[in-house]
């Protein structure tokens, strides 16, 4: 490596991302093989679901290859005789990558409760405010990127209220096998997003942790929601023909 932050990815990192790389390449395979065992106009979830996954792979592609990412100033590194000047690794690919897949993947939920699209476009209009305050947030050196966490947290409040109490209600509107489907795939989703800020806080936040730990946490949380949401959601729709949601 030839890093120009002080903190940064070790080959331990660059590692762990290549594994998730793999592992969101290889969703993306499957979620398509998925599609060509039913007929072209039962595929949409398939083909939102295979387009995160894809996407995810070329931003994890980026980052294994130390890519896609910019120095910003940090106060202090532990363990180290310097006491300022210090920059650590801020991967803004993450974000790129989330622009597209998140909207993707809070259509996959909401067109599955049956939402009305002008609720579907004003959670994905929330979730545009979550992710671009976190990037500026991330991009701040001062201690002013915690205003930008607020922001961030408030827009998911917004989302977090029109998937659970909205989508509940329209899905049930729609019988027992898709309410249940809705039902799984909401609570995880909004379960594991309220975890992406405790990880933001100590890595682009505080700098509590190291970049290495901030792969394995972000890779975690993502491994759970995109490919292991994938897989929930499309079981799900095995049983539910898109007709009755009106697509
Ligand atoms: C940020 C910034 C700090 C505050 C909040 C955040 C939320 C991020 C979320 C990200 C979800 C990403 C997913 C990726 C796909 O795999 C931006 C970290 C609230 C919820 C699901």
């Amino acid at each position: 490596y030839f890093p120009s932050s002080d903190i940064n990815i070790t080959t331990h990192g660059s590692d762990w991302y290549w594994a998730v790389t793999a592992v969101m390449a290889a969703s993306t395979i499957a979620f398509l093989a998925m599609s060509m065992m039913v007929p072209r106009e039962r595929r949409v979830f398939h083909y939102i679901t295979a387009a995160i996954t894809l996407t995810a792979s070329i931003a994890y592609f980026t980052m294994a290859s130390n890519l896609g990412y910019t120095p910003i100033a940090v106060e202090f590194q532990r363990n180290s005789p310097k006491v300022a000047g210090f920059t650590r690794e801020i991967f803004y690919v993450r974000y790129i990558d989330w622009f597209v897949t998140t909207p993707l993947l809070l259509l996959d939920l909401l067109l599955t409760a049956g939402m009305p699209w002008p609720t579907i476009l004003y959670t994905i209009f929330l979730d545009e405010v979550m992710i671009i305050t976190g990037l500026v947030g991330a991009l701040v050196a001062s201690s002013y990127k915690w205003g930008y966490f607020v922001f961030a947290m408030l827009a998911l409040m917004g989302i977090a209220y029109n998937v659970v109490l909205v989508g509940l209600a329209h899905s049930r509107a729609l019988g027992s096998t898709v309410n249940k489907t809705f039902m799984i795939c909401g609570v995880w989703t909004i379960s594991l997003w309220f975890i992406y800020p405790i990880a933001w806080g100590l890595s682009e936040g505080g700098n509590i942790i190291a970049p290495d730990s901030e792969a394995v946490f972000y890779g975690i949380l993502d491994i759970l929601a995109k490919p292991v949401f994938g897989a929930m959601l499309l079981l799900g729709h095995r049983n539910i023909d898109p007709a009755i949601l009106g697509l």
